[in-house]
């Protein structure tokens, strides 16, 4: 930590359980408590996102940010940097997290060239890496925000400029850089805007080949240098671009595997994400889960009023319960953690809000996984779902499974049927009401 403490007055949180009144303590997150086989630290890989928690201030199409950052008062973009370094891992260690996510310009302010910008990410990576090593933070991910900066407008990957497009190569080469020399586990690819406004000036065949080309370079290169962790892909239908390519899970894995890059990249699922595409959380999740793509998440909340990316804090119990339910069918995450990409209200403005953010996400998270864990071990329910399923268990259900069946075989079992087909109830209602019963 440098010399300066930023959240003053606050100490370590800790789990009090949820009996608890101190609004600055887990009453659910217990970090050693195992749960279906692991502990919940284990599970989670909780990480902060530094661009809402330490970059963006709360601006919006309406107005400049509220928030006043202590540690962004240096003019000097170095020492600026360092400061937001230092208030970081503080908050990360109060929080006792062990991740955290950057974009290569939350870390320091982009240089007026790549030369610039280069020696500015070497300077700040040297002094992140002086605190990685004197403490138990890693990196989850990083990822180049190759989306703000007005030269990509119209795209980085799927620029139809080829100029941008190594403009961004170059940035995305720098990004992986930095991301390696702090060990990062994991790398990402939000596609913000690989996509199109309007498909009237868009060859959409053509930018798509040209994303993956620019994906398998950025992978080749990582892989030459070491790099032994996952990329990701992250799904989101549209904002800032009125379509995103990588649209949904089952968008983005049928992209992947068309390319032939389904084995070096998984999937990011984003709860909001989801939610924009018309999906849930949880259908989501079994997309990517179902193909052996479930890589990591991005932990927030949409609004039910509005159709845009809010990035609220998860607070919603029954949304993370069912999705933590596909969470452990899967096996948990390959490679990545559970990232909170959210951020604090506009009105927000004390320092300590981030914490009861942080917070509330982690209880939240923790409560949908001991709820999960009970949901699946209740013979109520797994007798329920299995039970659906076991015409196929036997049989011609299960000839049919092993593609021992050609539809003609299919016409004589149905004329062979001599019962009425009986209605078989879904039995939704009462799965509702378990999983409500765990809550
Ligand atoms: C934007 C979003 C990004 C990515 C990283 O909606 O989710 O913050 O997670 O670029
Ligand atoms: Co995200």
């Amino acid at each position: 930590m440098g010399d300066k403490e930023y959240f003053k007055g606050i100490l370590k949180i800790a789990f009090e359980g949820k009996a608890s009144d101190n609004p600055l303590a887990f009453k659910y997150y217990n970090p050693d408590q195992v749960v279906a086989g692991k502990t919940m630290r284990e599970h989670f890989k909780f990480a902060i996102a530094y661009w809402h928690s330490f970059c963006g201030q709360g601006s919006d199409p309406f107005g400049a940010g509220t928030q006043n950052f202590p540690w962004d008062q240096s003019n000097d973009p170095v020492q600026a940097a360092k400061d937001k370094a230092d208030a970081a891992f503080e908050f990360i260690s109060k929080m006792g997290f062990d991740y955290f996510c950057f974009h290569d310009y939350d870390l320091i302010q982009e240089g007026s060239s790549l030369v610039e910008s280069e020696k500015r990410l070497a300077a700040i990576t040297d002094y992140i890496k002086t605190k990685q090593d004197a403490s138990s933070i890693k990196l989850l991910w990083g990822t180049a925000n190759c989306f703000s900066n007005p030269r990509y407008m119209n795209g980085a990957a799927t620029n139809p400029d080829f100029d941008v497009v190594a403009y961004a190569g170059a940035q995305v080469k720098m990004a992986l850089d930095a991301t390696m020399k702090l060990n990062g586990e994991n790398y990402v690819f939000w596609g913000g805007r690989e996509g199109y406004i309007s498909l009237l000036n868009t060859d959409m065949g053509r930018e798509q080949d040209h994303m993956a080309r620019f994906l398998t370079m950025a992978k080749d290169y990582a892989r030459s240098q070491g790099f032994t962790g996952t990329f990701f892909i992250e799904p989101k239908p549209m904002e800032p671009s009125k379509h995103q390519y990588d649209f949904d899970a089952a968008t983005s894995i049928g992209f992947l595997q068309k390319y032939g890059l389904q084995d070096d990249f998984k999937l990011n699922i984003e709860v909001n994400h989801a939610t924009l595409a018309q999906h849930t959380f949880e259908h989501e999740l079994t997309v990517a889960a179902n193909d052996n793509m479930l890589g990591s998440i991005d932990a927030n909340r949409g609004d039910y009023q509005n159709g845009w990316d809010t990035d609220q804090f998860p607070n919603n119990i029954e949304e993370t319960a069912r999705a933590m339910m596909v969470f452990l069918k899967a096996g948990g995450l390959q490679g990545g953690g559970v990232n909170f990409d959210a951020k604090i209200r506009r009105n927000s403005t004390d320092l300590e809000d981030l914490f009861h953010a942080h917070i509330g996400g982690a209880d939240t998270f923790a409560r949908g996984l001991l709820v999960a864990d009970k949901v699946l071990n209740d013979p109520a329910f797994s007798s329920i779902v299995n039970g659906r399923y076991a015409s196929f268990d036997s049989g011609n259900g299960s000839a049919f499974e092993q593609g021992k069946l050609s539809l003609s075989d299919l016409f004589d079992v149905a004329t062979s049927n001599t019962d009425a087909i009986k209605a078989r109830s879904g039995k939704q209602e009462y799965l509702e009401n378990i999983l409500n019963n765990h809550i």
